[in-house]
């Protein structure tokens, strides 16, 4: 039903694959849109508990693509309709985001891997923060969410030199969960994707959340904030099974409800 990306659902994780392969899964439109619907389909779909995003081929995601744009597109009319619904959504959606960064993130790309909650980085992955390289500015979520994760002057140096950082500078740099080598990548994806798809999925959702308003709130918001989610996460029926099965010394089986 998809032309531009793939969407499957396996074991309660739902697979989202940009695939524009000959153009290193840069973004037009209809990739856009479809990214959209997915996004949306798995936050729907109670039976979802972790979200992956990938890419085909060699590449994870190149941005925009360019040939789309010319000096008569209205780059923040684009970002408006198109990318910031995505990256807004995949902060509210209450599941974890996985970034499984297969190969170059560049431009845009890069900053769809930064809105995810979690980045496995193939070996052969780079980050590039390509903007400054066509006289842009880094957008959808760049300048929220790169400084918060390796620093500001470091974000500031990225943004502004524009150099490749590869897997290995990015593990360093905090960007990257954990790096995986090409042999293990499928696997290694599938198995950290399934472990937090038998998380407490109501209990992550609430992190989530608690984790961006802390961001731009006083002690007093941010005590309160816990409060009220505590309130919520100990409804869950994954708290009673949690508190359960310490009690009677076995391992949890959480259903996300
Ligand atoms: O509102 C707005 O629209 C503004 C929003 C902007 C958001 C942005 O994302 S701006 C940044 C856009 N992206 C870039 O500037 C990155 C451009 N690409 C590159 O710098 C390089 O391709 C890479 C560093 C990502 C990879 O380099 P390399 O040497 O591995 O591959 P390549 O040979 O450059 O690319 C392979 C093919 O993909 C090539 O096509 P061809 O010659 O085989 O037919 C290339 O043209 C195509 N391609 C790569 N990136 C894009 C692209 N085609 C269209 N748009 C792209 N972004």
């Amino acid at each position: 039903m998809f032309n531009t990306i793939l969407y499957e659902i396996k074991d309660s994780v739902a697979w989202i694959t940009l695939n524009r392969p000959e153009k290193l899964n840069s973004f037009n439109e209809a990739m856009h849109t479809e990214l959209q619907e997915a996004l949306q389909s798995a936050e729907n779909d109670k039976n979802i508990r972790a979200i992956v995003l990938t890419g085909a081929g060699r590449a994870f995601s190149a941005g925009q693509d360019l040939s789309e744009v010319d000096n008569s597109t209205d780059y923040g009319g684009l970002l408006r309709s198109r990318y910031n619904p995505i990256i807004q959504k995949m902060s509210e959606i209450g599941k974890p985001i996985i970034a499984a960064v297969n190969g170059t993130a560049a431009g845009a790309g890069f900053s769809l891997a930064l809105a995810a909650d979690f980045r496995l980085v193939s070996e052969k992955a780079s980050f590039l923060n390509a903007f400054v390289h066509i006289g842009l500015v880094p957008d959808s979520g760049n300048t929220y969410y790169l400084p918060r994760i390796v620093g500001h002057a470091k974000a500031l140096e990225l943004m502004v030199l524009g150099e490749k950082v590869s897997a290995a500078e990015a593990e360093r740099l905090g960007l990257a969960t954990k790096v995986i080598t090409v042999e293990d990548w499928e696997s290694d994806v599938s198995a950290f994707a399934g472990r937090l798809a038998s998380m407490p999925t109501k209990a992550i959702g609430l992190m989530k959340e608690g984790v961006i308003r802390s961001w731009n709130s006083t002690l007093e918001n941010v005590l309160e904030g816990e409060a009220h989610a505590q309130s919520l996460a100990g409804l869950s029926t994954d708290h009673q099974e949690g508190v359960q099965a310490f009690l009677e010394k076995r391992q949890p089986l959480f259903t996300g409800d």
